[in-house]
């Protein structure tokens, strides 16, 4: 290999965040479609594979890990937030990612993911909403819709938790809604959700091709491609570009991210008159107008760059991370231990 060779940069393709392993999801299932996106949104922002961590929890959900070439944790039922929490303080510099299912977000998880929304990490969490159980074979979940039966014609008598609007209370800095049979536009929406300096919420709709796609429930394929409607819908735009200087309302924003700016391209804000995707209030308001109708906005509600993600306050001025620490300056040496223990005799 000659010198020049050498410094040419590698270029990724989706190709290359794939792994020979196979999760045995159904064919058909939307989370295959979501490992799809993820894939073409990775390749498209060029992030080299061993700078991922994919955290998730337990769930049909969850085997995203095996279909992505990164690093990757498939942690307990309900535990993928704090995994991530300190994956992403003990080091920042990773790209991290939290795959997580309805239930076990927004049942066993519920307490971690609020108080993981609360924190702005810089991380994104992408929500794999189907409306049931589906590694357990298709139970109610906190998000199945009250007249939704499940396959076997079970009803959930008490109404769905909504994720979209805790995560806009709790304080997620982008809150966003795909559906696994819109690709281009959940592409968008991963990479805009990486680039973003802070907690990414999106939740996208994931029908559940064994358990949860029949014709009565609200979780389908169907249901979604007939009830959909367009929310601010987004593209990333080249972050060289040249921006307009004020931050009104025109259809491109640069925002500060991570580590570069970047722009989103707001294909269709003309046609929703007055929002504003950077106010939180009118995101809430607008969002619980949807929510009591039947209808299933896709599109980012929300994003706010203006916070300071939960790593700038941690560290402040230093430079070094956790992860850079040596292991013998991550605890104290065996005589400090024995003075401290000394104490409590
Ligand atoms: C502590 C604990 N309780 C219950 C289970 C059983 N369990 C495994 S996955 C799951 C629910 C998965 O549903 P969801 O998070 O919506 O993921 P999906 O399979 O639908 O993608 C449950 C209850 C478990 N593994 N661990
Ligand atoms: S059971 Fe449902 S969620 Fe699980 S892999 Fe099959 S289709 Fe997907
Ligand atoms: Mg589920």
């Amino acid at each position: 290999m000659s010198s020049s060779d050498q410094t040419v940069k590698k270029s990724y393709t989706a190709d290359d965040y794939s792994t020979e392993n196979t999760a045995n999801l159904c064919p058909g299932c939307g989370h295959l479609l979501i490992v799809r996106a993820l894939r073409q949104a990775l390749a498209e922002l060029q992030i080299p594979p061993e700078k991922i961590n994919l955290i998730a929890g337990i769930g049909c959900s969850g085997k995203t890990v095996a279909e992505i070439n990164s690093n990757g944790l498939h942690t307990l039922h309900g535990c993928a937030a704090p995994v991530a929490m300190g994956a992403q303080l003990a080091n920042p510099e990773q790209e991290n990612i939290l795959i997580s299912g309805d239930g076990d977000s927004w049942a066993i998880g519920s307490g971690k993911m609020i108080a993981l929304l609360r924190t702005n990490l810089d991380l994104l969490y992408i929500c794999e909403n189907n409306g049931t159980y589906g590694l357990t074979r298709g139970q109610l979940s906190p998000t199945t819709k009250m007249d939704s039966p499940t396959r076997c014609g079970t009803v959930s008598d008490i109404p769905p938790v909504d994720g979209i609007g805790i995560a806009l209370v709790s304080g997620a800095t982008y809150v966003a809604r795909g559906f696994s049979g819109r690709q281009k536009l959940l592409i968008e929406q991963i990479k805009a959700g990486i680039l973003h300096r802070g907690l990414a919420y999106l939740e996208v709709f994931s029908p559940c091709r064994t358990f949860n796609d029949h014709e009565e429930s609200h979780h389908s394929y169907r249901y979604c491609q007939r009830h959909a409607t367009d929310f601010p819908r987004i593209s990333v735009v080249d972050v060289e570009a040249d921006y307009p200087t004020d931050r009104q309302l025109d259809p491109e924003f640069k925002f500060e991210g991570k580590k570069t700016n970047f722009g989103l391209k707001f294909d269709n804000l003309n046609e929703i008159p007055g929002y504003d995707p950077t106010d939180r209030n009118l995101a809430l308001k607008t969002w619980e107008d949807y929510w009591t109708e039947q209808v299933i906005p896709l599109g980012l509600l929300y994003i706010d760059d203006s916070a300071r993600a939960h790593h700038q306050r941690f560290y402040g001025e230093s430079d070094s991370y956790i992860a850079d620490l040596r292991p013998e300056e991550t605890r104290p040496s065996q005589s400090d231990f024995s003075t401290i223990l000394e104490q409590f005799k």
